[in-house]
């Protein structure tokens, strides 16, 4: 191995072996190679940057029919991961791939998947890898399961793009000779998908789960409630979604996730590595809720289904006991088919409460929270009520923390400026609104999430999210159409470090993604700050 140099710097010529194999007709042709002191374009370009890179002498490996994944050790949970992998693999290049434990398999083409947790690998983490390509073998090792999994994503993108069909490709499969050494810098990269203001298929979620999973995020954050609709059957409380899931903004017939659904996607997530983190927004944001509910309203306005987008107006009445009992039972029922740790209570733009009627109401929820077994995570506002240390603040509108913060709250940064893939690329995009201002994909990668928040070290920021707001997404190939390219651009935000990212490196990566979402059928924005 030569020495470890940054992705940031040009690549030595084992990279052009790369392109030239990387024949496949691809459904478009990319512009012409750029010279460059970043990286040329037949270099090697993973998205998000890893940490430490280097070419290898010596031949890349290259897929055959004779190919086979090794499941190090046989553990369980990794063979899950392989015949992940395997099935990437098998429709695009027909090969059979097996996943097997090694026993009786020759000694040369494999991919072998080691778990490693005692070894010196721990000190990358439970998402660190290490991945090593030669002539012979591509092995790659984690201390954890979830490493391994991560791993495979660069594995997948160091292929022809072609790799991605879901149709048998004629194209010579290598993978270039690197050693990789990787781990995130934030441990939640999360994306959040609200479901309420237009409702998505339990099919169309597991495809963004797939782009999160593609570039390395580990959080979905299903934002399951608003005042459009009511998205997550509570069993205890029918009308939830009897009376409140019906519609969605414009009028459209909405839908709901049964219990058995949103386990299917908790499961399909898990698979992933990414944690599910449901929000049912309170107290705030419950017109939908308060239509089958109206005795736990206090104001006189009529409780009728709504289809608009104004926020702020509606309210649970915090002074009624029997909101506490609506409370106690969609969080109970919630966390028992929840296996990640958190519980997101919303919180956000109530301006029918006084401050401390809202306090008194935050602090009461973060006590059923925690009765329930989960960490508490809510919008800035939730500040104003006296926080426990474990409660997560996502921050979305102030750049200085909040006084409440001082004494060691932590915070997920999602900057409406920055991160709020809602908002339109500029002022020509159809979808998206504008009152976070136009993210262009650069505004999008150029900031640092640790000096974003005055007055905040380091160790506060939990990590970064990216939210996709839905009043105007009518299906999923809209909301692809904001989060693509944005989406991978905060992934790297969260996952590299910042040392090693750039912007020239970075667009140059990132237009190399384009043929891999024409073969996943993925939209997204050609954007004019990226040479595609
Ligand atoms: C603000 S950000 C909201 C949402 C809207 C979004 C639209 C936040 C916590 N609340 O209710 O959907 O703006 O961009």
């Amino acid at each position: 191995m030569r020495s470890i140099i940054n992705t940031r710097f040009a690549l030595p010529p084992v990279a052009a072996v790369f392109s030239i194999a990387c024949s496949a007709t691809a459904p478009t042709t990319g512009p012409a190679p750029r010279a460059g002191p970043i990286v040329s374009s037949t270099a090697i370009r993973i998205v998000p940057a890893p940490g430490s890179m280097a070419t290898n002498a010596g031949a890349p490996f290259t897929l055959t029919a004779g190919t086979a994944i090794v499941v190090d050790g046989g553990n369980a949970e990794v063979a899950r991961t392989g015949e992940l992998l395997a099935a990437i693999l098998r429709p695009s290049t027909g090969f059979p791939i097996p996943v097997s434990t090694g026993g009786g398999l020759p000694d040369t083409s494999r991919i072998v998947l080691r778990l490693a947790p005692g070894g010196g690998l721990a000190s990358l983490g439970a998402e660190g890898y290490e991945l090593r390509v030669t002539r012979d073998s591509i092995r790659l090792a984690a201390s954890q399961p979830a490493g391994l999994f991560r791993g495979i994503q660069t594995l997948r993108q160091l292929l022809p793009p072609a790799v991605e069909s879901h149709m048998l490709v004629k194209a010579v499969w290598t993978v270039p000779a690197v050693t990789i050494i990787d781990q995130p810098r934030f441990a939640w990269r999360g994306a959040m998908l609200d479901v309420a203001r237009h409702f998505f298929t339990v099919r169309e979620v597991k495809q963004y789960i797939d782009l999160l999973a593609l570039y390395k995020l580990n959080t979905l954050h299903l934002h399951l409630s608003d005042d459009q609709g009511w998205r997550i059957e509570i069993k205890s409380r029918p009308k939830l979604v009897t009376m409140g899931s019906v519609t969605q903004v414009g009028g459209g017939p909405g839908g709901y996730y049964t219990q058995a659904e949103y386990s299917e996607l908790v499961r399909y997530a898990q698979d992933r590595y990414v944690t599910v983190i449901p929000e049912i927004d309170m107290p705030g944001h419950t017109n939908a809720a308060l239509v089958g509910y109206p005795e736990l309203s206090c104001s006189t306005r009529p409780t009728a289904l709504y289809t608009g987008t104004d926020v702020g107006w509606s309210t649970f009445c915090v002074d009624n006991e029997d909101t506490y009992s609506l409370v106690d039972d969609i969080v109970r029922e919630l966390a028992a088919i929840t296996p990640g740790p958190y519980f997101h209570m919303g919180g956000d733009e109530v301006e029918a409460l006084t401050d401390s009627a809202y306090a008194k109401f935050v602090g009461r929820v973060q006590t059923i929270v925690a009765r329930h077994g989960k960490q508490m995570v809510g919008w800035e506002e939730i500040a104003k009520a006296t926080l426990s240390p474990s409660t997560i603040v996502q921050q979305w509108r102030s750049d200085s923390i909040p006084a409440a913060l001082r004494h060691g709250g932590r915070l997920v940064l999602s900057p409406s400026p920055r991160t709020y893939i809602d908002m339109k690329y500029s002022p020509s995009t159809e979808l998206g609104l504008t009152w976070a201002g136009l993210i262009e994909v650069r505004d999008a990668y150029d900031w640092d999430p640790n000096t974003f928040v005055k007055g905040m070290g380091e160790r506060a920021v939990v990590g970064i999210e990216a939210p996709l707001w839905s009043e105007t997404l009518r299906n999923i190939t809209a909301a692809q159409f904001l989060a693509m390219p944005r989406l991978p651009t905060l992934a790297e935000v969260a996952w590299t470090p910042q040392a090693e990212r750039s912007w020239e490196s970075f667009r140059l990566r990132l237009a190399s993604q384009a043929p891999r979402w024409n073969y996943l059928g993925v939209n997204y924005y050609r954007s004019p700050q990226i040479p595609w």
